[in-house]
């Protein structure tokens, strides 16, 4: 076949592939910084950031470094044996976010998994729960990934639908509603409580100011751990290097994912106390990728760009900047604009004949921008953090164009 376009790549995916998304249609073939290109030359601000992945921006130089350093060397060794980075990356991200232990997995979902079956057997063997009574407790609206176990905590039919029987011992509370949530932590078999400190999925729910540092009193007023999914608020995405930082709370189990890779590899890891990770003895949980020498190096490099570059601080200074430009769109179609650092995201109100959020993000794409809906009404929008003050607004204008057009 001579050179393909961008439809010959979707004919392919759509003949060959499974249809379990809907991408909007754009096929890329290049990522520099926050800059992404298609098949056909054409460049684009990502403000997705592959859903907070790319915190770093697209093909990092130091990260491909790590990358590509580490690959000539060895790249998989199981957990079988020790290898050269496993230890030096334990050291550095324990001392780097404050928690005693790490245990590294590869994706954020493994991560989710993984703290849950530690708040199980601490659950057992530290509060004495009785053996397979153990209860974990989620935020309505949570969405932590697409294993049994992960929709079994969801109250989205996509996510759950014919998908059952669904894993017994989860409940699920208001999220933002520490009333709700002081009832539930009182039953004496719950072992935690699992939250997003802004809930990503569901649209960027920022709870009030208070909320994270009541889950902070409540947890430990009833002996129940609170496990923080920061797999997508995480990483200096919100304007702090964690999204509990700005509540000054610290959960009791950690979960990272996503930008932990860099971009560029599937990195995970869940940070915890002695008390939580000594209840895992050798042979009760793993993982064949898990702690790998090529993700190790991938994710020390990930972690030095984002303290480096200052990225969190950039995060926070520009975030406040587009949140302003969103809010003074001269638009009747933004009902609400949203957000913490650069994870933001603005509800567009149906127009024309039935168009919705979605034929905006068609009309940023035209413009050069990808973003992408999340539940019918909201845009979220998510660059990489090393964006500059001058891109930002360039962008910013390209939105407010794109959607005070829409209605002319
Ligand atoms: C998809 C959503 C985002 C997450 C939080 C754990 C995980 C995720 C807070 C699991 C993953 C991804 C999954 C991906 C799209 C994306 C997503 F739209 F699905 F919900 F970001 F909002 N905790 N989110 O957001 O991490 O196992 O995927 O590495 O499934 O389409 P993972």
């Amino acid at each position: 076949m001579s050179v393909r376009n961008s439809q010959n790549y979707i004919d392919l995916e759509n003949q060959y592939g499974a249809h379990n998304y809907h991408p909007l249609p754009v096929v890329l073939t290049k990522g520099e910084g926050v800059f992404v290109w298609d098949v056909e030359g054409k460049r684009y601000f990502d403000f997705l950031s592959a859903y907070s992945a790319v915190n770093q921006g697209h093909c990092h130089p130091k990260i491909l470094a790590a990358l590509h350093e580490q690959s000539q060397r060895i790249t998989l060794t199981s957990r079988a044996f020790h290898n050269d980075q496993l230890g030096p990356f334990e050291k550095y991200i324990t001392e780097l976010l404050g928690f005693d232990r790490v245990l590294p997995m590869n994706t954020g979902v493994e991560g989710g998994e993984t703290a849950i079956k530690l708040a199980r057997k601490w659950g057992y063997t530290v509060k004495g729960i009785p053996k397979n009574q153990a209860k974990i407790v989620f935020a309505s609206g949570n969405f932590w990934g697409r294993t049994i176990a992960a929709i079994s905590s969801s109250q989205d039919p996509d996510s759950y639908g014919d998908f059952g029987p669904f894993v017994p011992g989860f409940e699920v509370v208001p999220f933002n509603d520490l009333v709700a949530l002081d009832k539930v932590l009182q039953d004496g078999h719950v072992a935690a409580f699992m939250v997003e400190p802004i809930q990503g999925e569901a649209g960027v729910i920022v709870p009030d100011e208070n909320y994270l540092a009541g889950v902070r009193a409540l947890c430990s007023k009833y002996n129940v751990l609170w496990i923080a999914d920061e797999v997508q608020t995480g990483l200096g995405r919100t304007g702090k290097m964690l999204c509990c930082d700005h509540s000054n709370v610290k959960p009791d189990i950690l979960v990272l994912g996503k930008a932990l890779g860099g971009g560029v590899f599937p990195v995970s890891a869940v940070l915890t106390s002695h008390e939580v990770m000594d209840v895992l003895h050798p042979g009760q949980h793993g993982s064949t990728f898990g702690g790998n020498p090529l993700a190790c190096a991938v994710a020390m490099a990930s972690l030095q760009v984002l303290t480096e570059e200052k990225l969190p601080e950039n995060a926070e200074k520009l975030g406040e900047i587009f949140r302003n430009r969103l809010k003074n769109i001269q638009s009747p179609l933004v009902a609400a604009v949203r957000g913490k650092g650069l994870l933001n995201a603005i509800d567009i109100l149906p127009f024309g004949e039935g168009k919705t959020a979605y034929d905006i993000c068609l009309a940023l794409r035209d413009a050069g921008l990808l973003a992408k809906q999340t539940h019918i009404h909201t845009i979220r929008f998510a660059p990489p953090l090393t964006i500059r003050e001058e891109q930002l607004n360039q962008a910013a204008t390209l939105i407010a164009t794109t959607i005070e057009q829409a209605t002319r």
